[in-house]
């Protein structure tokens, strides 16, 4: 504790504010994880990792930038990270998801910003976060209007680099995102000082595909009828998997998966048979926003997946590995990324299929779609998500919330009624 006092003295935090998160995230922690019974032992990593999450990842970052690598911080699943890895670079994803740092947002950003975008601005100007302190260079990319302003702000105070994000997905769209990968690869290898190669890019397209794959095999197991983990651990280690190293996120994700299918075949369960399956689909759920999954899986439902970008967007389909040229990498990388269904696209049909059809995978009762407050995006896309799934013949309710607690109870009164209507 004491070295990271001193660490978060020398990265120029607010350390009497950061106190006041530090005094509220054991607690939250601990009621709404610690409390759950027959946890996976696997979980035990992620329990360590958020008991010094301020502490043990920062740490680790600042000594590899003593040995020369930059940092980069990311907002979005759609920054290719393998690109920054061939530089021997770091990822770490820097969205907010606690209320505490959405007051120092409003001081910049209009009150009726997403709680996301002024959770992130928040935690940077007010300095009480270490990843947002450590970041080299932080990377955003044209996605929704409200990040794209909130960049200009953040580009004030920290070396920021936008990549370009197209908004259709034609065949000349792909092509576009390509080329923005490469000019982006430029950029890494000018700040880095190391150069992409061929090889280099096929061994962190391949590492980064390892990650998905053991994120993949979780999820998996979560299709049985057997529950082998709760929605709230699952979506611990997706957010942990945001900032983690990644090769120690694909050991530890698949030792949790050897465990989870383990459970599914001595029908080990975290909940009693019979316990209603729901799958959320919408907006992000960033570090610690635990709120809905606590409040579903306290009202005699389980979650068990994740139509988000904490979820199934961020594993689902792989890069094309052992490629010969760079330009074909960067095609690759590109055909792979513009897989990944945002509501900034137009249209986002592919988003309404995949829902369709992870409620199939996942054998759910009922399907909760879940927008943060002033997303316009997720909001108006929802019509579409509620056609598609009644047509389906699968329940679905919707929901707008933010990261305050102030609305807990009411959302609590909905989802209980939601779930007893699923029989
Ligand atoms: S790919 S969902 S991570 S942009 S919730 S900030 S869209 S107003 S987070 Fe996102 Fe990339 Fe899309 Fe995923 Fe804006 Fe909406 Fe806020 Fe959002």
């Amino acid at each position: 504790m004491a070295d990271n006092l001193q660490m978060w003295t020398d990265l120029g935090m607010d350390v009497d504010k950061h106190d006041a998160l530090c005094q509220v995230l054991p607690t939250a922690f601990g009621d709404v994880y610690l409390s759950q019974e027959n946890r996976p032992e696997g979980m035990g990593f992620y329990d360590f990792v958020v008991a010094d999450i301020h502490g043990i990842r920062p740490s680790e970052l600042i000594e590899a930038q003593k040995n020369g690598r930059k940092v980069f911080g990311t907002f979005c699943v759609y920054v290719p990270d393998e690109v920054v890895i061939a530089a021997d670079g770091i990822v770490s994803g820097l969205c907010g998801g606690s209320q505490f740092w959405v007051e120092g947002g409003e001081k910049v950003l209009p009150k009726s910003t997403c709680p996301l975008i002024k959770a992130s601005v928040g935690a940077r100007l007010d300095r009480t976060c270490p990843f947002f302190r450590i970041a080299d260079m932080y990377v955003g990319e044209t996605t929704c209007d409200g990040k794209k302003k909130a960049y200009e702000i953040l580009g004030e105070d920290v070396p920021m680099y936008i990549m370009d994000l197209p908004q259709m997905k034609r065949e000349k769209d792909i092509v576009k995102w390509a080329e923005e990968i490469k000019d982006f690869a430029a950029k890494v290898e000018e700040f880095t000082g190391n150069k992409i190669t061929v090889e280099k890019l096929n061994e962190a397209i391949h590492t980064i595909n390892e990650k998905r794959k053991a994120l993949a095999r979780i999820y998996e197991t979560r299709k049985s009828d057997v529950i082998p983990i709760s929605g709230k651990d699952a979506l611990l280690v997706m957010q942990i998997a945001f900032f983690d190293d990644p090769a120690r996120c694909a050991e530890m994700a698949n030792k949790l998966a050897d465990e989870c299918e383990q459970r599914v075949k001595d029908g080990v369960s975290v909940f009693p048979a019979g316990t209603k399956r729901i799958m959320l689909t919408g907006t992000p759920l960033a570090i610690p926003n635990w709120k809905l999954h606590h409040i579903i899986e306290t009202s005699g439902a389980a979650v068990v997946c994740e139509e988000m970008c904490t979820g199934t967007r961020y594993f689902e389909n792989l890069v094309e590995e052992d490629l010969g040229s760079l330009d074909e990498q960067y095609m690759a990388l590109s055909k792979r990324y513009m897989k990944n269904n945002c509501a900034c696209f137009t249209p986002n049909d592919a988003r309404i299929d995949d829902i369709v059809r992870l409620a199939k995978e996942y054998n759910v009762d009922g399907v909760i779609d879940t927008n943060l407050k002033f997303c316009c995006l997720y909001d108006t896309e929802r019509r579409n998500v509620e056609r598609a799934l009644n047509e389906a013949g699968i329940p679905v309710l919707g929901i707008e919330t933010d990261y305050a607690d102030s609305d807990a109870e009411q959302l609590r009164t909905r989802i209980e009624a939601f779930v007893e209507m699923l029989g």
